[in-house]
């Protein structure tokens, strides 16, 4: 079908949390602005993670936008960490508190962009036939949204249902005595099991390398806790801001070294039995992260409360990472998920010593053993940070394509534009701290700062803009640096760029795909370019 083609001053790439709230800065300056969104509906990662047990990982208070007090006054979150249909509701009534759903055009996944030297312009072309120019794009299409499932050979052979956990129905799902498998036991196969658990015939779960994880302590919000929780709006944003990972915690500054073994543990039961969220993590000692011998003093006290939790102690110790310590992949949290190991109906698959051979049409064959099965669930993870850049054509100066330009390692301009590529924003971008600290917080510092630098650059006419290959040069010695201060540097998890699913990422081949450096110290080099007057962007 060939529509006409419909020009625009800046078009908006995801109707996800960036995308939401980058349209509405664009609608507040008046800009002819307009936002395609790939699925049915807006939402990005609550519209798609529909399997059973996803929900947020942060504080739903620290999750939800900080933009607007009146916003953060007429929410009630009913969870301390909220499910994926109430926190598609939150971004429903955002869109709509904002009046911004006349700017978004659904079912217009994009599948080209390319630049005109001479127009100054970008031609975009949506899947469903349509094309668009504009002056300048802005992408927010997320950083963990393209699904990478398993290739094992017979997958499409099952004759039950199977689903990756991103591509999860909207139809309600049937468990009641069916037999299902898991495949994956990261963030998201630990929150699916121990949700489905008690409700399956049986679960097979076929882990190949355990992760760390620890209670996330949820409780629901009662309308006097909401309204404490509202009367610390200041504070709270201001602690989030202050953390290196933009969370409303803080670690324990008493030193390690300095407090007793009794004081330690002290601390570790509270974190781990009562303190909510990722606080075992980053409310600790700061040493628990970054010295190896205070790292491994944490991993022995995680283990042994993995041991007390499980019946079968050789359960156990397949469920305790034994090739890295505490903290250094991203850790999932569970609400007792270690328990469900206890249960008749559970079984788990140490596909390390059996690997999984090929699904039959009937179910699942390891070296070992054939599996009967009804149904197997991918929770496999994603094609990481870049993956939905990559997957667009980006054509920019002399038809350089982005993703051969970003084959090896992505290389931008702090995590928002890159050279070449002239008029292209990022707003959760690659090399940002997007994928390395909680998202919101980070997708408002990249979008009030994109918002501030097309406001100068509307005012003063300019109609292209591009960063500076040194400038670009000199983010990329930042990048690298502070990716290699830390201890995880080496590790097999998406943060560095692992995936087993992806060809010639399987050993860990090191993207250098996010700023690692800390929100507040990212926020600095933003702020530097600002007050510099943009020396770093040539704008003309
Ligand atoms: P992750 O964290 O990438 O985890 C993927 C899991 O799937 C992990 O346990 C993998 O084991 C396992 N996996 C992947 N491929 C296979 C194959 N082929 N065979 C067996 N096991 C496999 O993805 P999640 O979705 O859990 O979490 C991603 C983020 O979403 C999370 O960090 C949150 O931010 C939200 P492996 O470790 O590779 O041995």
């Amino acid at each position: 079908m060939n529509k006409s083609t419909q020009a625009y001053e800046v078009i908006v790439l995801g109707a996800g949390v960036a995308g939401i709230y980058q349209i509405k800065c664009l609608k507040d300056l008046g800009t002819r602005a307009l936002l395609l969104e790939a699925d049915e509906d807006l939402g990005g990662t609550w519209f798609r993670n529909r399997y059973p047990g996803a929900r947020f990982d942060s504080e739903s208070y620290t999750y939800g936008y900080s933009f607007s007090k009146e916003l953060f006054n007429e929410w009630h979150w009913k969870e301390r960490f909220s499910s994926q249909p109430e926190n598609l509701r939150y971004l429903n009534f955002v869109t709509d508190k904002f009046d911004l759903r006349s700017y978004m055009r659904f079912n217009a996944r994009v599948k080209s962009m390319e630049w005109s030297e001479e127009d100054r312009l970008w031609t975009i072309k949506a899947q469903n036939g349509a094309t668009y120019l504009t002056r300048f794009v802005i992408t927010g299409v997320g950083v963990l949204s393209v699904a990478t499932p398993p290739k094992i050979e017979g997958m499409e052979s099952f004759k039950g249902d199977s689903f990756h956990t991103y591509w999860w129905p909207k139809e309600s799902v049937p468990f009641k005595d069916r037999k299902v498998g898991i495949i994956g036991t990261g963030a998201t196969g630990i929150q699916v099991i121990s949700e489905i658990a008690d409700k399956v015939g049986e679960l097979k779960v076929f882990q190949r390398r355990p992760n760390w994880s620890v209670p996330l302590n949820n409780s629901l919000i009662s309308d006097e806790e909401m309204a404490v929780i509202r009367s610390r709006f200041d504070e709270i944003f201001e602690t989030c801001a202050k953390s290196q990972g933009g969370f409303d915690h803080l670690p324990d500054r008493r030193g390690y070294y300095k407090v007793t073994q009794e004081e330690r543990i002290a601390l570790w039961d509270k974190l781990y039995d009562k303190t909510p969220g990722f606080s075992l993590l980053i409310g600790n000692f700061p040493e628990t992260f970054f010295d190896g011998t205070a790292n491994e003093a944490l991993s022995d006290y995680v283990a042994s409360r993995i041991r007390e939790r499980v019946v079968d102690q050789k359960i156990a110790e397949k469920l305790i990472p034994k090739d890295h310590g505490f903290g250094m992949q991203r850790l999932p949290l569970e609400t007792k998920y270690f328990e469900v190991y206890n249960r008749q109906n559970v079984d788990l698959i140490d596909v390390s010593e059996t690997p999984i051979e090929r699904i039959t049409e009937i179910g699942l064959q390891t070296t070992a053993e054939h599996y009967n099965l009804d149904m197997i669930i991918y929770a496999t993870g994603f094609n990481a940070v870049t993956g939905a850049m990559d997957r667009i054509e980006i054509k920019g100066v002399k038809g350089k394509i982005l993703a051969d330009k970003w084959r090896d390692v992505p290389s931008t301009y702090n995590g928002i534009f890159s050279h070449g590529f002239p008029n292209l924003l990022m707003v959760a971008g690659p090399q940002s701290v997007s994928g390395s600290t909680n998202y919101p917080r980070a997708i408002e510092t990249g979008v009030d700062w994109v918002t501030r630098f097309l406001k100068h650059v509307f005012k003063q006419g300019y109609t292209r803009i591009e960063a500076q290959l040194d400038a670009e040069t000199q983010w990329q010695k930042e990048v690298k640096k502070a990716h290699q201060q830390m201890p995880f540097r080496n590790s097999k998890s998406w943060f560095t760029g692992y995936n087993s699913n992806i060809k010639g990422r399987e050993e860990g081949a090191i993207r250098y795909h996010a700023y690692w450096g800390g929100a507040p110290r990212y926020r600095e080099f933003l702020a530097k370019s600002e007050e510099e007057g943009y020396q770093d962007i040539d704008m003309r």
